[in-house]
């Protein structure tokens, strides 16, 4: 392989990675163009293996999308309905939400994961109260929500500052921000194709705001749609920009864009080998950052599968009725048990853990994948 990197003009990559040397947004841009896949592959693997050795994790976590009610116009978005009473649009009432935990009172959850549209009539109390009775219903829950775009919508429309709304939010049991609304941070790709949402400074200086106030949070980037490689690369080093200062990030997630009923679908899908790549050359630029995520509902089970050699440990969890991608036509399920996934797991030839949100390990690899405890 060492021959084959050489002959590809990859020698001066492969030896800055092998000096622990951080690489150039022009090394970035060359190794989207490479035109060997494996050579690829087999340098992010070196990575992931010098981190996690074949460790995969995986989490126990629900998704809840409480309204689907948003006041942007996202071009890629198939979830969103303008106006409460829209057809097709949803809010859920705090009972409605709440049930959504109580119903699985007899699983082993370690997280929920919230994403809502941005609803223009909501208090800001639905939200505090939200929080507050996830955590009266199971208190040892972690609370994943809230896009930092949500965020900066908050703090608009309740007219508070970012820092408030996530001090007010963290006071109701907040306990990190996922890392949707990055989609790509260059602005000619926002201007086109989320113009009216939070910024890519603000995106970022409310994670750098969380991190502050002691919570970790994740960063996605959505591609296969208008993006350029030199954007792709751009949004990478923002992101690692960031963490250099604050250290916050947990885990890097490429998020792969899907066509059906949003308008941007004319666009093809992107193809199995360019999730590949995208996810390998994340985990190359991403020195910093511990963890590359294939979020499995986006990329599908065997592409994710196949990813666990090109740089990626983390599949995200078990998810449970998730709607942005499949009312974006992702065929995928819309959950997995912890047993299927272990499987998926050690049949790519890695060794499953279950982690908590933080990567506190709670099942490690050596876990039979049937035990009791993993049964639903
Ligand atoms: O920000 C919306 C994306 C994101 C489409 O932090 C689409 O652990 C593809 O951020 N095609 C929300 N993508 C999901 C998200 C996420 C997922 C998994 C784990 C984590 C985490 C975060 O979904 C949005 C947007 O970038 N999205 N529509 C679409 N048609």
């Amino acid at each position: 392989m060492q021959k084959r990197i050489a002959a590809l003009g990859l020698g001066n990559i492969a030896g800055k990675l092998d000096a622990g040397e951080r690489l150039t947004f022009d090394d970035g841009v060359r190794l989207f163009e490479c035109p060997d896949l494996l050579a690829l592959g087999w340098l992010a693997n070196r990575e992931r293996e010098k981190r996690h050795d074949g460790r995969t994790y995986y989490n126990f976590n629900i998704r809840l999308e409480a309204t689907n009610v948003c006041v942007a116009s996202c071009l890629f978005c198939s979830f969103a309905r303008l106006r409460p009473g829209d057809a097709g649009s949803y809010t859920m009432s705090l009972e409605q939400a709440w049930d959504k935990l109580r119903e699985r009172a007899h699983q082993p959850l370690t997280e929920i994961h919230v994403v809502n549209g941005l609803h223009p009539d909501l208090p800001f109390d639905y939200y505090l109260e939200m929080l507050r009775g996830f955590k009266r219903i199971r208190p040892g829950i972690h609370l994943k929500c809230f896009t930092a775009v949500e965020i900066a919508f908050f703090a608009d429309l309740y007219k508070m500052a970012d820092e408030q709304v996530l001090r007010e939010l963290k006071d109701a049991g907040l306990d990190s921000l996922p890392g949707g609304g990055a989609e790509i941070f260059a602005e000619r790709v926002r201007r086109k194709i989320c113009h009216d949402k939070c910024g890519t400074e603000r995106y970022l200086e409310i994670h750098k705001l969380a991190h502050r106030l002691g919570m970790r949070t994740n960063v996605t980037m959505l591609y296969g749609h208008i993006e350029t490689r030199d954007e792709r690369v751009d949004h990478m080093l923002r992101a690692r920009a960031l963490q250099d200062e604050t250290g916050g990030f947990q885990a890097f997630i490429p998020l792969a864009f899907h066509p059906d009923n949003n308008q941007m679908r004319k666009l093809p899908a992107p193809s199995a080998t360019e999730t590949l790549r995208v996810h390998a050359v994340s985990r190359l630029m991403l020195d910093n950052i511990p963890h590359v995520k294939a979020f499995w509902i986006a990329t599908g089970v065997e592409v994710a599968q196949v990813a666990l050699w090109f740089g990626v440990d983390d599949l995200d969890g078990t998810v449970q009725e998730e709607k942005i991608y499949h009312m974006a036509g992702a065929r995928t399920p819309e959950a997995m048990t912890t047993g299927a996934i272990r499987r998926l797991i050690r049949a790519a030839g890695r060794d499953p853990v279950e982690r908590d949100t933080l990567y506190n390990v709670v099942t490690g690899p050596e876990a039979p994948d049937e035990a009791p405890a993993l049964v639903q």
